[in-house]
């Protein structure tokens, strides 16, 4: 059963502690990336470092292998434990991505499948499950895989073997918490905490499904 990871989402410097103060006791990780970073400044993750639980950063990286590296070394320097990007770039980008991280002692998680309807246009199928097999292969730590689909999860497992599955998509985009928790290491929930009236609340319910 899987870690909890709040998506955090916010547009403000003090909503983000507001949220996170509540939710804190209950999770395990917490990510961010563009909205919170662009509404407040990669200096955030100083404040939500203090709250003792691993910060990911999730900027879909997708670039270059030159771009990819000087993008994470400057995700690590900043504090952060674990950087997220896109496999569709190649192998070599997201070998970059994983190197970085390895210099720093970090993560790397490789999108595969996206949790959204449009990403059955492009991002799904066979895509996906070559995505899959690229992270394995380039050592990256894990992949990311959608909460709304439980059947492609066990699909994308049966490819990544022990390797982690952070999934996203439980709450707000309707995925089942009880049903794809026994498939994942990782349950990203963002909207059904942080925009609860009471946080920590939501925060300790998702918490139940944890290991
Ligand atoms: O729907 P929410 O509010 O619970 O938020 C989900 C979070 O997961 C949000 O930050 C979104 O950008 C992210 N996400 C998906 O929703 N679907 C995906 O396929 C991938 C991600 C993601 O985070 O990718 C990297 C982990």
């Amino acid at each position: 059963m899987p870690d909890l990871i709040l998506a955090l989402d916010v547009l403000s410097r003090s909503e983000a502690l507001r949220v996170a103060d509540a939710a804190a006791p209950h999770l395990d990780a917490i990510k961010i990336g563009y909205p919170l970073v662009l509404a407040a400044g990669l200096d955030i993750a100083g404040p939500l470092s203090g709250f003792g639980i691993p910060l990911i950063a999730d900027f879909k990286v997708a670039d270059i292998p030159n771009t990819n590296r000087l993008i994470a070394e400057q995700v690590f320097a900043a504090g952060f434990s674990a950087i997220i990007c896109q496999g569709f770039c190649g192998s070599d980008s997201v070998a970059a991505c994983v190197e970085a991280a390895d210099d720093a002692g970090g993560e790397c998680y490789v999108v595969t499948e996206m949790s959204h309807p449009g990403a059955l246009e492009f991002l799904s199928g066979k895509n996906a499950e070559l995505l899959a097999q690229m992270a394995v292969d380039v050592g990256a730590h894990g992949i990311i895989a959608p909460a709304t689909r439980p059947e492609r999860v066990q699909t994308l497992r049966a490819i990544i073997g022990e390797k982690k599955i952070l999934s996203p998509g439980v709450g707000a985009q309707g995925g089942d918490p009880a049903v794809i928790a026994p498939l994942i290491d990782g349950m990203i929930v963002g909207r059904a905490i942080y925009t609860a009236e009471n946080p920590a609340k939501a925060a300790r319910a998702y918490a139940e499904f944890r290991r």
